[in-house]
Order: structure tokens, then sequence, then C-alpha cells
């Protein structure tokens, strides 16, 4: 399975997205998570992308870009994967969908985790108080919620056209929204 799973900042993707890719068993590629160990360990590509993320802007396209080609290139994604943060913009969808027709393979489904506003900022706050994640702080979550409105969310019209959406409330416990999400894509767990 080739799947793609979409949300605003703090709907519980990186969440849902660990636990079924261990349901279906394919890898669960986040970007977010790869960028944040890139700066962790002081790569280039973390040092280019740390300033992005604290600002809670986008890391441009083409270091998105090349990172996601590399790790799709790996022997463990040729049969699937779950990516998680992974296409945010109209260009890496088109990288997304030209590094698949090389070999001969699509998207199939793309699950969009939908929750309200003020329900993600609190829980982004919850997280900045336990984690202290740099990008976590109330100004920056504003921005990168603005950032997803006005460039990510519509790149679900696009996949509804295509057949491949399926939207999935985010609200409640995350064992509540887990078994929502594999029963929408009619996985037994
Ligand atoms: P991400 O790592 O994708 O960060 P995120 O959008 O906040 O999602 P995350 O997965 O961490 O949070 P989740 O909703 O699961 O990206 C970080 C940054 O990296 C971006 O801002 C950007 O700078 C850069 N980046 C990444 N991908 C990129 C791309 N493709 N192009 C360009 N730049 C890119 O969870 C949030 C919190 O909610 C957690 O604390 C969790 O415990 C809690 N939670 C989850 N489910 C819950 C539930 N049901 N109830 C209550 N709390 C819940």
């Amino acid at each position: 399975m080739r799947l793609v799973i979409m949300g605003p900042p703090g709907a519980g993707k990186g969440t849902q997205a660990v636990i079924l890719a261990a349901a279906i068993g394919v890898p669960h590629i986040s970007t977010g998570d790869i960028f944040r160990a890139n700066v962790s360990e002081g790569t280039p590509l973390g040092i280019q992308a740390q300033a992005y993320m604290d600002a809670g802007e986008y890391v441009p396209d083409d270091l998105t870009n090349a990172m996601v080609r590399d790790r799709l290139s790996k022997a463990d994604c040729s049969a699937g994967f779950l990516l998680d943060g992974y296409p945010r913009t109209l260009e890496q969808v088109e990288e997304l969908d030209s590094v698949l027709a090389g070999v001969g393979a699509s998207v199939e489904k793309v699950i969009e985790l939908t929750v309200d506003v003020d329900e993600v900022v609190s829980r982004l706050l919850g997280r900045s108080a336990e984690q202290g994640r740099s990008d976590d702080g109330e100004v920056v979550i504003r921005r990168r919620l603005e950032l997803y409105f006005e460039a990510t969310a519509p790149l679900t019209a696009l996949y509804e056209k295509r057949g491949l959406l399926v939207r999935v409330s985010g609200i409640g416990t995350v064992e509540d929204v887990s078994v929502r999400v594999l029963e929408a894509l009619g996985v037994n767990a």
C-alpha cells in the first residue's frame, strides 16, 4: 500500500501514522522526523532546514523533494510506505507523482485528518510544555496553521478529484481515531 496522511499541524498525523504503518507493515516516512534528526545531528541538510522549521515555514521544495526521492529509493519502500507530512505543496505532489511513475506506481489512498483550530492549538501547546519542540511556541504554531490552510489544504481537493481522499475526524482519543482510520481503509487491526 502506498499511502499519504495529511492534516493540519497537531491533527495527530505523526501519532496515527506510527499506528497505521505498524498495522499494515509498511515503513513510516515522516519528513518532519527526518528533518529533526538532521537538525539534531548537525548535518548540512539540518543546518539548512532549521531556520525554516523554527519560523514555522516550509523547508524549500528542492531540499525536501531530494530527501524524499532518496528515501523512497530504499529497498524497504518497494512494497509500500506511509508518507507523513509530505506532500505539502503542489510541487511536492508533482515530484511524488514523477518518482512513483518512474517505478510504475502511484499513491493509492490519502487520509486527511480533520480537526478544528482551537483543538490543534491546545494540543501543540501541550506538546510544547512536555517536549519543548522549538516550533511549538504560540506565534509559530499560528504561522504553521496559516501556511497549512494556504498551501497544503488545497491539495486535498486534488486528491479528492483523483478519487483517493479518505476524510477521517481526528477528534477523540488516539485510540478512537486509529479505529476510525483503520476502518476507513478497510484494515483489520
Ligand atoms: P511535522 O513534523 O510534520 O509537524 P506537525 O505538522 O506538527 O505534525 P506532527 O506529526 O508532529 O504532529 P501531530 O499532528 O501528530 O513538520 C514539522 C516542520 O517540518 C514543518 O513545520 C516544516 O517546517 C517541516 N516540514 C516537514 N515536512 C515538510 C515538507 N513536506 N515540506 C516542507 N517542510 C516540511 O501531533 C501533535 C500533538 O497532538 C502531539 O503532541 C500528540 O501527542 C497530540 N495528539 C495526537 N493525537 C491526539 C488526540 N487524538 N488527542 C489529543 N492529542 C493528540
